[in-house]
């Protein structure tokens, strides 16, 4: 007998494959009617799961801004997703790899909110206003489905492959950069596999902070200080081997670097 899917029972079942570094089928196979609202609707059940746990919000992050990314996912459209205090890695610590699933790592313009951002109608002019600082960052996606192949929904409801991140220590003032001209040079073991600007996040690292305010604003929910942004993959996200070190270096925000175990 089939099981009826429901939003918490999505929920659930995408936070034990994570927690079972267990791959899994997309939802919408089983559940062709899962559409966006409710993808998010599962996303935020996931969250309340994991505050429920004692995890605490970090932030947020924007998924598939870039349009080349997009391309290659099949899905057209940016996304956004929580950020919880079980995923930040401390600086010089490794990334094991055999806690998550098929990590990739990519990297991104990191903002950190000095004051409340409330949709809708927020410009990425008012949105820069916000930011108190920004640097630079590597994300470890970790899609809960196999191969990471998923329909926009499905994504939205894992929490857009959320998985760890990490935080340069070069804090620079938004306000004094150029950050659309900010070049990234994307190594593996010294050698660079990708280059990047900041126009690649929707134009302007700004535009995606916007989006997510008035993403959120959909859901009655604002943007708030202190919070940390991941805007967005510069460039596409590699795979991790273990015994690589993965590092960005940019013009400046600094550098990254993450040894993979
Ligand atoms: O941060 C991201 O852009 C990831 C969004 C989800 C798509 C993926 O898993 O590649
Ligand atoms: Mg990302």
């Amino acid at each position: 007998m089939s099981v009826e899917w429901t939003v918490e029972r999505a929920a659930a079942v995408l936070l034990e494959a994570e927690a079972a570094r267990a791959d899994r089928g997309p939802i919408t196979d089983e559940w062709p009617a899962l559409d966006l609202e409710t993808a998010y609707r599962v996303q935020d059940a996931r969250l309340r799961l994991k505050l429920a746990d004692g995890r605490r919000v970090t932030g947020v992050k924007l998924g598939l801004t870039s349009r080349p990314k997009q391309q290659r996912m099949g899905i057209d459209s940016p996304l956004t997703a929580w950020l919880t205090d079980d995923m930040p890695l401390p600086p010089g610590a490794p990334l094991i790899t055999g806690d998550l699933i098929h990590p990739r790592v990519e990297p991104e313009i990191v903002f950190v909110l000095g004051r409340r951002l409330t949709g809708p109608g927020i410009t990425a002019a008012t949105a820069l206003q916000a930011v108190s600082q920004v640097t630079a960052g590597l994300e470890v996606i970790d899609s809960r489905y196999t191969d990471f192949r998923f329909t926009l929904p499905d994504v939205v409801a894992d929490n857009a492959s959320s998985a760890r991140y990490l935080i340069g220590d070069l804090w620079r003032d938004p306000h004094t950069l150029d950050l659309a001209a900010e070049q990234c040079h994307l190594k593996i073991n010294g050698k660079t596999v990708d280059t990047a600007t900041g126009a690649a996040v929707q134009g302007h690292p700004a535009e995606a902070l916007a989006l997510a305010a008035n993403t959120l604003s959909r859901r009655g929910l604002s943007l708030e200080p202190g919070w940390t942004i991941l805007t967005g993959g510069l460039t596409d996200a590699i795979p991790t081997t273990p015994g690589d070190t993965i590092e960005a270096t940019f013009t400046n925000l600094g550098t990254v670097t993450l040894p993979c175990h």
